[in-house]
């Protein structure tokens, strides 16, 4: 059954590719990030392509005033949201501890867990009231194992992974399912983002690998929205066959 979507983040990576594939599976979406151009045009392709139904939502997560009044907003139809994907996030810079910038660090925070907290304030009050819904948050191998010069990033994507726990208590009474999806190295602009533009550091990232893509991620995403009323993938980690975890890789020159 046609179902409606908000997806965070959907300008780029992950969220772009999810909007393709609920869309091509005939859901209603509604989109949201900050560059409205790209909404735009994300829109127009979804249109003609699947013809489905998009709603245009751009807000910054990190507004919680903003996020807040775009979520009210929703009239009709389009405020009974059956999934939401918590997505739009990033990180800033790969520094040591010491030597890292607390601008940064304020950054990763404000976005990573009080914006998508404020998300997904919102969104489940509105499943609350219908006593349905499912919350797809995106977590990270980065919210499972601290590495090197993670530090604030994976406390953030740690953050995460406990929310989904505390949601998945909290709104067990309601019948809502909490999914935490924690990809491994995806090519998406995540690097592009973290380097502030740097493309040699940010390509280094996938040196040796044929890491899992945006459409990867969004596929699986689909796939636990899939199952039965009853069924709910609590937790699910995934990441390209050269990746065990966080940190160990096996990269080989030739990909
Ligand atoms: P991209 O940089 O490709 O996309 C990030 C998306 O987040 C963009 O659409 C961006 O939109 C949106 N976004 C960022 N800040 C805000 C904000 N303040 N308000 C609204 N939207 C915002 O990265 P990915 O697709 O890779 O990342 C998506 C999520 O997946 C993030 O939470 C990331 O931490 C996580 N992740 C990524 C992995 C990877 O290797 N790529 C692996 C594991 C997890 P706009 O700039 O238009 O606002
Ligand atoms: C993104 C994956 O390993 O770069 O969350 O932190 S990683």
């Amino acid at each position: 059954m046609k179902k409606i979507v908000l997806i965070t983040g959907a300008t780029a990576g992950f969220g772009e590719a999810c909007a393709h594939k609920f869309a091509a599976n005939g859901d209603d979406l509604i989109i949201n990030g900050r560059r409205t151009d790209r909404l735009e045009k994300l829109s127009v392709v979804l249109k003609n392509k699947y013809q489905a139904n998009i709603l245009l939502l751009p807000f910054d997560v990190r507004d919680e005033k903003e996020v807040a009044a775009a979520i009210n907003s929703l009239e009709g139809n389009w405020s009974k949201i059956d999934v939401l994907v918590n997505n739009a996030g990033l990180a800033l810079g790969r520094d040591y501890f010491d030597e890292a910038n607390l601008e940064d660090w304020n950054t990763m925070i404000d976005t990573n867990v009080k914006g998508f907290l404020y998300v997904a304030k919102a969104v489940s009050q509105l499943m609350v009231n219908r006593k349905q819904g499912h919350i797809i948050n995106m977590s990270s191998v980065a919210g499972k194992e601290v590495y090197e010069k993670g530090n604030v990033y994976c406390a953030t994507k740690f953050a995460v992974d406990a929310l989904s726990k505390s949601m998945r208590i909290d709104l067990l009474r309601h019948g809502i399912k909490v999914t935490s999806i924690n990809p491994g190295a995806a090519d998406t602009e995540f690097s592009l983002v973290r380097f502030k533009g740097d493309e040699n550091t940010a390509n280094k990232i996938y040196d040796g690998l044929k890491p899992l893509s945006a459409a990867d991620v969004a596929d699986v995403i689909y796939y636990c929205t899939t199952l039965p009323a009853h069924v709910c993938i609590n937790d699910l980690t995934l990441t390209c066959v050269q990746q065990a975890n966080a940190i160990y890789f096996n990269r080989q020159q030739d990909k």
